[in-house]
């Protein structure tokens, strides 16, 4: 069983390197950005109360998240191993992702962090704002979303480097060649 943190901050290709390495490993997928916006297009009670806070860019309580993969990651405990992408986003979801996995038996093997710069993150997020229209993708949102990362979501980074798990990747370059960044150290996690 092979269990990926993808980490990263917004625009540094989470969800773009997911789709490949799913891919390669058929691993189960788990976005809390995509099970959001799911909820919102659904409008559901759950994605009505989001809808205002990803708008601006700010976090989604703890208490929401943790519900929504708890029973996610209960209902697909047969799986092959899964990719976490954008979650977890505070301590208190990657402790909870701990205590979860471990009542299954499982354990997070890796955190792959993309390593992108501020200024391609904002290019990268404006060009899909203006390709795909996705609310949160406008300059404001945009830099309020990496203040919140820097500030909630990087000392996620400690928590896995303090266990030794984390290995962080050059973001940087083409879709292809960052792929194989991230192979490379998935493909040496079981040797010696
Ligand atoms: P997410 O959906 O997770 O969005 P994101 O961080 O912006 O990253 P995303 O995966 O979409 O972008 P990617 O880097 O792949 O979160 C959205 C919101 O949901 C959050 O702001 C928050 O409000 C809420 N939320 C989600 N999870 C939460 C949690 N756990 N707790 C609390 N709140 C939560 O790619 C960006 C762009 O770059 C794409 O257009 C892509 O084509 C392009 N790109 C990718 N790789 C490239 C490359 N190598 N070169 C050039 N462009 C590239």
């Amino acid at each position: 069983m092979l269990n990926i943190v993808l980490f990263g901050p917004p625009g540094s290709g989470k969800g773009t390197q997911s789709e490949l390495i799913i891919d390669r490993y058929g691993l189960t997928h788990f976005s809390t950005g995509d099970m959001l916006r799911a909820e919102l297009a659904a409008e559901s009670e759950l994605g009505l109360r989001a809808k205002s806070i990803m708008e601006k860019g700010e976090l989604v309580s703890d208490e929401i998240i943790i519900g929504m993969i708890r029973n996610r990651i209960k209902s697909e405990s047969q799986a092959k191993g899964f990719i976490f992408d954008g979650f977890p986003r505070t301590v208190a979801q990657a402790e909870t992702l701990d205590k979860l996995l471990e009542e299954l038996g499982m354990k997070i093997d890796v955190m792959l962090g993309l390593e992108v710069e501020r200024q391609e993150l904002i290019d990268r997020l404006l060009k899909r704002g203006q390709q795909q229209g996705r609310s949160d993708d406008n300059l404001a949102t945009i830099e309020n979303r990496i203040k919140v990362y820097g500030e909630q979501t990087t000392p996620v980074m400690d928590y896995y480097r303090t266990q030794g798990k984390y290995r962080g990747v050059n973001g940087l370059g083409s879709i292809d060649e960052i792929f194989n960044r991230l192979t490379g150290i998935i493909e040496k996690l079981n040797k010696p």
